[in-house]
């Protein structure tokens, strides 16, 4: 069949709507129906050549919702009409990390995805002949595509697909990194760096678990009003302070360090300045953000030999088809909101436009609906 899709044809290249031609989907494979598709920074990291893994030419995009419109042989946990979300986490049930019960990062596929093909690998996705290659395994930025079973989670119908497909990543990472990774318990003073699309979900998470302070770093002023909407008690505009600074602020504001801090801009001088602000003896810092390939953290290791420790979490650690369900019915429940932060509705042929306000921190997330 054909479908129209925004195609990465080089890094750092605007990406061209064309009509590709897809493969059915094959066995244990599902054709999906996008009907919507959030714009994560994680697109616009590998767009401008910053991933290790990005390969072109290729079709971006990895926060999705859509319908099932046709199943390949022996898939049973899922048919056509259902509404499912695209999983760049999946969930196979099977292998050694899904049965470990300690981790959400399934291995049955990681591969084939990280080399973006189909687990048989090869493509389903060709233009004039040439493969074109798959993303994070989920390619939203197409209006169809092919997903393994294992990578879709089946949805409840009454979902909005302009609004739960930041459920895909963005929603789940912020809130996810808060409940399943840290824990965060009432009274926990949380420190969050970077206010965007995964930032503020963090601030939401830690609002939900009775957080006590939660206080926003951004260099954005812009971004105060932002955090304060979801349920931030302090803001810390960093333009200019030095780490010591920051720290210092931080400490005076939480009363020693941070219980929680977490990363949400993927850079790595964030990272250490995350991690040092936390409360000596106990605090944890996670990273949440992608650091640009060949970037390094560091930090003297004093700090972790007086107890502060430094973790990381993809997706939230949320176990995709178990998980995601799940935070769909909190967010049709009034938990969760997603609404207000879906700041710009594009259309397919707009979908640049979308990175472009991305990097002018003008949207918190834009959603492109097909
Ligand atoms: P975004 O562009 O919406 O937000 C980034 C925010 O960080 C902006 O508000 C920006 O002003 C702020 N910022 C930038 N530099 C800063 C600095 N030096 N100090 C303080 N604030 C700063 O991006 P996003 O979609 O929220 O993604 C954030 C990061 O999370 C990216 O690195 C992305 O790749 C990563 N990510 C990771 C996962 C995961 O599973 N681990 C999932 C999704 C996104
Ligand atoms: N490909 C990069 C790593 C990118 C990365 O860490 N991706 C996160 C999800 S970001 C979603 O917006 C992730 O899931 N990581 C775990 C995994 O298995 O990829 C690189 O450095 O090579
Ligand atoms: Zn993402």
């Amino acid at each position: 069949m054909k479908t129209r899709a925004a195609v990465a044809f080089e890094a750092r290249k605007p990406l061209e709507i064309v009509e590709l031609d897809l493969e059915g989907p094959k066995a244990g494979e599902v054709l999906v129906e996008i009907m919507a598709t959030g714009i994560c920074h994680t697109d616009a990291y590998t767009l401008d050549g910053f991933d290790s893994e990005g390969i072109f030419p290729s079709v971006l995009g990895h926060e999705g919702a859509g319908v099932v419109r046709e199943v390949g042989a022996g898939v049973t946990s899922v048919k056509p009409g259902d509404h499912v979300i695209p999983l760049y986490t999946p969930e196979c049930g099977q292998c050694k990390t899904c049965l470990s019960g300690k981790s959400n990062l399934c291995t049955a596929i990681r591969a084939t995805q990280g080399k973006g093909l189909m687990p048989d690998g090869t493509t389903r996705f060709s233009y004039k002949g040439q493969p074109i290659y798959h993303y994070m395994g989920c390619s939203t930025f197409s209006n169809f595509t092919v997903l393994p079973e294992i990578a879709v989670a089946k949805i409840r119908e009454d979902a909005p697909f302009q609004t739960s497909c930041y459920i895909g990543c963005g929603v789940t990472t912020g809130v996810g990194a808060v409940l399943n990774t840290a824990k965060v318990e009432p009274g926990d003073n949380v420190v969050v760096f970077g206010l965007g699309g995964i930032g503020l979900n963090v601030i939401q998470g830690a609002k939900l678990a009775g957080a006590g302070k939660i206080v926003g770093i951004d260099i954005n002023p812009e971004r105060e009003a932002w955090g304060r909407q979801f349920g931030m008690t302090d803001f810390l505009n960093t333009r200019g302070l030095s780490r010591e600074e920051t720290i210092a602020r931080i400490a005076e504001i939480t009363d020693g360090g941070a219980d929680y801090s977490f990363d949400c801009t993927g850079n790595v001088e964030v990272m250490r300045t995350a991690l040092e602000c936390c409360h000596r003896g106990w605090g944890t810092s996670i990273i949440i953000g992608v650091a640009e390939a060949g970037k390094e953290i560091a930090t003297r290791p004093f700090q972790l030999v007086t107890g502060r420790n430094w973790r990381g979490t993809a997706f939230g650690g949320a176990k995709g088809r178990t998980d995601v369900p799940r935070i769909v019915d909190m967010y049709m429940d009034g938990q969760i909101a997603i609404d207000p932060m879906i700041s710009h509705v594009l259309s397919l042929e707009e979908i640049n436009k979308g990175f472009d306000l991305m990097h002018a921190g003008e949207s918190i997330r834009s959603v492109v609906v097909y």
